[in-house]
């Protein structure tokens, strides 16, 4: 798959960048692609299922913004090649517990202890949590989604930009003491939204993707990727 690059068209369109979202969990895609779409018709978005790709990135890095960067250079390593003008966008998400000092934090997904080799199941990361929230007062958390941008955009002197930075969003809410809801994913039937008397898992997906912490991190990078389309000439 290629995508055409206005240098070897004469510089005419059709142009066209592609938006690869870096991540392998299906459930990020389906809240991702609405949001992103609607930025500009020339952005093309892919998943790593689209490319064939599944790579395993061991995320070791100790901050969400280190591993976001991790996978997106990983990630546009993989595809550089298959491309001209691209961006990839990886978000690394932690549900940060003031009463547990910040955890599970960048250990997220992988939070409840299981045996080695196996990965914790959502359910399985809840019920830890919610067994060492059992007797917390303070019940305060917060969700923090950073996304990083790696790629490489037309310019205006036609050698392209090389695009690495990253935006943040940001939501703050409680633990609730009981599960509830059976919509969204992860931790969302025991986060309830500062504000709001219904947990993530309580409101449906359109309205999560309007406040959540993933929804306020897209919307600055769909506006960074807006002004760096701009900036190109070519939006
Ligand atoms: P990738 O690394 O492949 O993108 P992941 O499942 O590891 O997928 P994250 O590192 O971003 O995703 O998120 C870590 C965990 O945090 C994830 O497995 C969920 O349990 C939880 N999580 C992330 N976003 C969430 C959301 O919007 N609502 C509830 N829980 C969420």
């Amino acid at each position: 798959m290629s995508i055409e690059n206005p240098r070897e068209s004469s510089g005419v369109t059709p142009l066209s960048i592609a938006v690869v979202l870096a991540t392998g969990n299906r459930d990020k895609v389906r809240e991702l692609q609405p949001m992103l779409k609607g930025i500009s018709p020339l952005l093309k978005l892919f998943s790593l299922a689209d490319l064939g790709l599944s790579p395993e990135i061991e995320e070791s890095e100790l901050t969400l913004e280190g591993n976001a960067c991790l996978k997106a250079s990983v990630v546009f390593s993989l595809v550089e090649t298959r491309f001209t003008w691209l961006i990839v966008l990886s978000d690394d998400t932690g549900l940060e517990v003031e009463a547990l000092d910040g955890a599970p934090g960048v250990r997220s997904a992988r939070f409840a202890p299981v045996p080695d080799g196996s990965s914790p199941s959502y359910e399985d990361n809840v019920r830890h949590l919610m067994t060492l929230m059992t007797d917390a007062l303070n019940r305060s958390a917060r969700f923090r989604t950073v996304i990083a941008m790696k790629g490489r955009l037309p310019s205006p002197d036609g050698k392209g930009k090389e695009i690495d930075e990253t935006v943040e969003g940001r939501i703050d809410g409680r633990i609730t003491t009981t599960l509830r809801g059976a919509g969204g994913f992860g931790y969302d039937p025991v986060f309830m939204p500062s504000g709001l008397e219904k947990t993530f898992a309580e409101i449906g997906l359109e309205e999560k993707n309007r406040i959540s912490h993933r929804a306020l991190a897209v919307i600055k990078a769909t506006e960074r990727i807006q002004s760096l389309l701009d900036q190109s000439g070519i939006s």
